[in-house]
This record gives C-alpha cells, structure tokens and sequence, in this order.
C-alpha cells in the first residue's frame, strides 16, 4: 500500500518510485523524491526531534507570515512565522491510494489557548509520478454573526537544487510588486526579468496574476511551481551573506536550495462564519 504511518511520520509511495515523507510536527514535507532524487533541501543541522521548527521541507506558516504584526494583541505576541509549523498535527486519513496519486490528510491541533479563534485548520499532501501538491484549508467554524477570522498563511518551501548560483527564477509578470526585505522593504515594482541568486534574495510578491513559477536549476531541470487560492509569493535564498547567520544552516545550505513561497501575506485574509479558504500549491519536476 502507499501509506506507511510511523510514530513520527507518514511515509506516501507512488507505484512510480516516487515517495514523501511528511512529519506529525509541523505536517512538515521533510522529503520528495522523484526517480530516486531529494528535490527538498533539509539542512544537515535542522532539529528534527520536535524542539524548533524544522530547517528547510516545507514548513507551514500560519496564523501569521514573518514577524508577528503590531496588533491586535494575539497575534503581536506570536512567534515569527506563527505556531502552525511547531505543534504536532494528527494523520487524519488517507484521501486515494491509487495510479492517479497518493494523498493523506492531516488536522492541525488547537491553538494555543491565547489564541481565541474557532477555526479548523487541514492539510492535504498528494503524491504523483513526478507531481506534488500540498493544499491548506482553513474554515472559520465561529457560528455568531459578523465573528471574523483573520490569518496569513505560506508554504515556505525549500526547493533542492544543485547549484543555487546557476538558478533563474522566472514567469513572475512585470508589473507585479513586491517588499524587498533586503532593501528595508522597499516596494518595487517587476520588470518580468528573471530572478538570479547572486546576492541576498528576500521579496514577498503581491498577487502575481500567473500563479506560476518558474525554476530552471541550471543543469537541464527544474521545477514549476503553481497555486490557486495563495495570491502571493516569497522568493528567499540569504546566500553565504546572511545564511551564515541561521544557526541551524548547514555549512553552504544556502547553495543547495532556493524558497519558492506561495502564500496569502501581503494582507490578512478574512473569513465570515462558516467560510472556507483554500490554498494550493502543485510543484512539478520539470
Ligand atoms: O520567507 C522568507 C523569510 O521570511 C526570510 O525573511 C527568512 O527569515 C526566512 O523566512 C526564514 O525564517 P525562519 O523563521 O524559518 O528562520
């Protein structure tokens, strides 16, 4: 069968060689691999015992993107990225088991209890020959009238490959704007030009109208990177500049992989009672 299920994990097998490993902590995607290659990068140094987040996969941010925004006040006082890639999720159950795909479904856990919301948050992985999909919802279970629920969300990705310093990053439609976070966060607007990792890359784009992304590796390969629902993506490689800052980076990481991002954090969504957000992001070995 497709689906193993570990005390730490849930291990997807595809009858094409293909397989991923997805962590109850965090329903962090540790490893994707396809024709017998990583394509996550995971740092050699990234703790995977469940003390901190894990340093690289697919880790998911939520309820908020970065650092915590000013107010209100539960969500200033939350942790960089929110608590969603830090709790320990439930395996709900398997969604197919067949040629077309394996899927599996995890349930995030109750907020902490200064987080006032009434939300449920899933999360479903799906596994195909050279085709992964990992697909967030969020539903604002509130019953009372006018009860909002606001949140940001991201799927940090961390997209192995071999040299980062041969990368080109495109598909990104000139004209979209973006927060360069190098730049103080300045707002720039794209001229369409590919994006080359040669110095410190850190932007949140907004609302890019492809929802598609291009990765040519460099070496003949590649990824594309699509999402419906996400509005919104962080292109991030620190290089040696900043990477040797990240405690738990191994030596050189940063050459190794590049975050492709997509994600709804530009703005907070909101959803009525009984609303329901979906955020998808199909990632296909080119
Ligand atoms: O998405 C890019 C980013 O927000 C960067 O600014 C950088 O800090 C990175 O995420 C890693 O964040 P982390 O909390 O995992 O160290």
């Amino acid at each position: 069968m497709g689906v193993t299920e570990t005390a730490k994990s849930v291990i997807l097998n595809h009858e094409s060689g293909s397989s991923a490993e997805i962590y109850l902590y965090g329903a962090h995607v540790v490893s994707w691999k396809v024709g017998g290659k990583e394509k996550m990068f995971v740092s050699s140094k990234a703790s995977l015992d469940g003390s901190k987040a894990i340093r690289g996969g697919i880790p998911i941010c939520f309820p908020t993107f970065g650092p915590p925004p000013s107010e209100p006040e539960e969500y200033a006082r939350l942790a960089q990225h929110g608590f969603a890639r830090n709790q320990i999720w439930k395996f709900e159950s398997t969604v197919m088991d067949r040629k077309e795909g394996v899927s599996v479904r995890f349930i995030a856990p109750s907020p902490p209890t200064d987080f006032k919301h009434n939300y449920k948050l899933s999360y479903v992985v799906t596994l195909s020959a050279h085709q992964l999909s990992t697909d967030v919802h969020i539903v604002n279970q509130e019953t009372e009238k006018d009860k909002e629920f606001k949140f940001q969300t991201l799927l940090h990705t961390y997209l192995a490959t071999p040299n980062s310093s041969k990368l080109k990053i495109s598909n990104i439609d000139k004209g979209t704007t973006y927060i360069d976070k190098i730049l103080d966060a300045k707002t720039v607007t794209s001229q369409g030009e590919d994006i080359i990792i040669d110095r410190p890359i850190d932007r949140v784009y907004h609302k890019i109208p492809s929802q598609e992304i291009h990765v040519d590796d460099g070496e003949g390969s590649g990824y594309k990177v699509r999402f419906r629902g996400f509005e919104d993506a962080t292109i991030w490689n620190p290089t040696e500049v900043k990477g040797k800052e990240i405690a738990d980076m191994e030596d050189k990481g940063w050459e190794k992989y590049v975050c492709v991002e997509p994600g709804y954090v530009r703005e907070f969504k909101s959803l009525q009672p009984g609303e329901e957000f979906i955020g998808q992001q199909i990632i296909t070995v080119l």
